[in-house]
């Protein structure tokens, strides 16, 4: 049976499709990067809040998604196609599959397509939040000075082109522009990125377009706009063609692009909004007034976590994230990472026990029915790294703290962009931004064995600090020489 509104009634229940009346839900969020990670997490918790509460509410905090590049046309189809409907398949690391049909996405915008009906939505009345997955390589930062990338080719279009943007920022002022024009309350500007300080430095971008397009409008947004620093947090691999063969095949349900995910899921929001917000809190997610200690916990431990399986595992040779776990070396050299490098760099953070918060971790990324690829996690290494693994080796670096795990994973790294290949030779599908700069830097290691870290735009300074240098040296010439990276971590993990 073909998911869409009119087969709803009909679906077996084991799919749990929505209780509430889709008809009568006014889109109050609009949404920017409608990819799995949106919908397992703020869909599903405004899903279940529709469920949950008396629909008065709610129902005006319907969802529409927005995607506003070519390569969003696909999803953007495919939802259309099914009244914006899709399933959620959460997977237990026991076996058991629970199936959700969610409802609370009703409508799906192309920018690229019509980039007005986008500006016109998110300055409608109904409209009171926009919120962003847009990766973190989404925010245009300048890595050399933190601010807004006034260089940047889609930026300088955008400044030109009010009507026609490229970038969110672009979208978001023309939106910003039309609602005071109109004497419309603002909107909450919610990132749900994973970044240190999301809200802020969404804040920050925003006013760095603002002022290169529109001086004027720089002091509306400064006084009128919120922006929620928020942790966000459910792993979601990306969807394969088993899940839509398992729904097929199980439930006789024809979902093109359903997705996946664990069935542990947290979201900790800086109550700070412009213009009203869900009752997000009846549902599971949490409210505090500074969301610093999660994020920095969740970023420097899962993330990081993730990025040390994904890039030491790939050059090993391994697949998902579920493989390496089941390598006691992997097990034990993570377990290192966490406890002598990671968690003496963080503050204790108010109701959690890092202790009880890694050995989940250590549960959830071995979960075996969530087969997270490798691939996906070092997808976009270059903007993620600054983010979740650098900021603990520079704590370190300061404190006089051990840094072999984390710079034994920048080797790592190291190899893997100059070959692309894992240590028997077989090709590694390599995906980001700064790929050829990064493959470039990594080829000079064999002259000069620091060039890879001398990259500014990624490591800054750090090349500089010797402790640091020194350690690298040592791995990427013995990974040069030998790219069987087992040998270094078992070395590692006995330093
Ligand atoms: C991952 C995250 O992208 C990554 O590298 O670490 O997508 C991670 O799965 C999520 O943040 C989990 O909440």
């Amino acid at each position: 049976m073909q998911l869409n509104q009119s087969n709803l009634s009909r679906l077996p229940e084991e799919l749990n499709p929505p209780s509430y009346d889709r008809s009568r839900i006014k889109a109050g969020i609009v949404h920017v990067g409608v990819g799995g990670f949106h919908r397992s997490h703020e869909a599903y918790y405004t899903d279940e809040l529709m469920r949950s509460s008396d629909t008065s509410d709610a129902s005006a905090w319907g969802i529409c998604g927005v995607g506003l590049r070519e390569a969003d046309r696909k999803i953007a189809k495919v939802l259309r196609n099914q009244d914006c409907l899709y399933t959620l398949i959460v997977k237990d690391p026991g076996g058991d599959v629970r199936t959700r049909v969610i409802g609370s996405l009703v409508d799906v915008l192309l920018g690229c397509d019509d980039p007005m009906a986008v500006i016109e939505q998110m300055a409608s009345s109904d409209t009171k939040i926009v919120s962003l997955t847009i990766t973190e390589g989404g925010y245009n930062v300048d890595p050399a000075s933190g601010d807004f990338d006034t260089a940047n080719a889609d930026a300088i279009h955008d400044v030109q082109n009010p009507q026609q943007p490229r970038l969110v920022f672009g979208y978001l002022t023309a939106a910003l522009r039309l609602r005071r024009e109109r004497g419309l309350p603002a909107i909450t500007v919610q990132s749900c990125d994973n970044i240190q300080h999301n809200g802020d430095l969404t804040r920050k971008m925003l006013l760095g377009f603002a002022r290169m397009q529109d001086a004027d409008l720089v002091k509306w947004i400064e006084d009128e706009v919120c922006f929620p620093n928020a942790m966000v947090d459910r792993i979601t691999p990306v969807t394969s063609s088993a899940d839509i063969d398992y729904l097929h095949r199980q439930l006789d349900l024809d979902d093109a692009w359903p997705v996946t995910c664990e069935p542990f899921c947290q979201w900790i929001i800086e109550d700070n909004f412009s213009n009203g917000r869900p009752e997000w809190e009846k549902v599971g997610a949490q409210f505090v007034t500074d969301v610093t200690p999660f994020e920095t916990m969740k970023l420097r431990l899962l993330n990081a976590g993730h990025s040390v399986l994904g890039l030491l595992g790939s050059l090993f040779g391994y697949q998902t994230i579920d493989q390496t776990l089941g390598d006691e070396l992997f097990v034990t050299f993570l377990r290192g990472f966490f406890d002598d490098e990671a968690t003496p760099m963080l503050d204790a953070v108010e109701g959690i026990d890092l202790g009880q918060y890694k050995s989940t971790l250590i549960e959830r990324f071995g979960n075996p029915n969530i087969k997270d690829s490798l691939a996906r996690i070092c997808l976009e290494s270059s903007s993620k790294l600054p983010v979740f693994l650098l900021p603990t080796i520079r704590r370190n670096l300061e404190q006089g703290g051990p840094i072999a795990h984390a710079t034994l994973v920048i080797a790592a790294w190291c190899y893997y962009s100059e070959h692309h290949t894992d240590r028997h030779g077989n090709p590694l599908d390599v995906v980001d931004e700064q790929e050829a700069a990064l493959q470039q830097a990594a080829r000079k290691t064999i002259r000069d064995p620091l060039a890879f870290i001398k990259l500014e735009s990624v490591f800054g300074n750090l090349a500089e600090d010797g402790r640091f240098a020194e350690t690298y040296e040592h791995f990427v010439q013995d990974l040069y020489r030998n790219p069987d990276v087992s040998i270094l971590m078992r070395q590692a993990t006995v330093n």
